[in-house]
């Protein structure tokens, strides 16, 4: 198998974390967003909007979109229940962190981290955060009252973790989210487990 990620992509480190708690052996090309490797018509053929991660499976299939690789990748373990139930509640968490969770964290991230403009893009910085703490005190209240967001660890902690972890870059005021900040040092106790960048 082959991941196409870069450096510091919490999307890509998403599908790291499942492959190292699974043990799989993959290999990984690092690619530049700077110099346009996500944007050859080679790459767009994978990712349609040009983004990592990308994984190319051994029958030479690729799928594109962090939550549907960690399906993929995940089906017939145990960190993808096949209880319908259960299995609705990690796609559940997984759909929220794409639509109301993983801007709002990335984007603030992005501007005070690695691009350094945290100070001149402070009212954008801001108006992210007003669009993610509530959804970090919905992901709170629920880690309050369960270890893992649904019964045990899944592909849906494994999917909300790297920018959750990383929120406190974007400026976020972590301090606020006691049952966070116990679950990423859960996850982070973890088998498996690795660093955004790993040695
Ligand atoms: N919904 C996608 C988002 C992927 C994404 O935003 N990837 C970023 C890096 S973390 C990227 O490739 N950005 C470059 C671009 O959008 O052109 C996922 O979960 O995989």
């Amino acid at each position: 198998m082959i991941l196409f990620d870069t450096l510091r992509s919490g999307n890509a480190w998403k599908v790291r974390l499942l492959l190292r708690n699974l043990g799989l052996a993959f290999e990984r090309k690092t690619l530049d967003l700077a110099k346009g490797d996500t944007k050859t018509p080679e790459y767009l053929a994978m990712s349609p909007r040009g983004q990592v991660p990308v994984m190319q499976f051994d029958d030479g299939t690729t799928l594109a979109q962090s939550p549907a690789i960690l399906a993929r990748i995940a089906e017939d373990t145990e960190y993808f229940p096949t209880d319908p139930v259960v299995r609705g509640k990690v796609m559940e968490w997984m759909f929220f962190e794409q639509c109301d969770l993983l801007k709002p964290l990335a984007i603030p991230r992005f501007i005070v981290a690695l691009a350094g403009q945290g100070e001149e893009k402070a009212d954008l910085v801001k108006q992210f955060q007003d669009q993610g703490y509530p959804m970090l005190a919905l992901m709170d209240k629920r880690l309050a009252a369960s270890d893992f967001l649904v019964d045990d660890y899944s592909i849906a902690d494994i999917n909300l973790y790297p920018y959750t972890s990383m929120a406190h870059l974007g400026n976020y005021d972590m301090d606020r989210f006691p049952a966070i900040q116990a679950w990423i040092k859960r996850v982070e106790s973890l088998p498996g487990w690795v660093p955004l960048i790993e040695d």
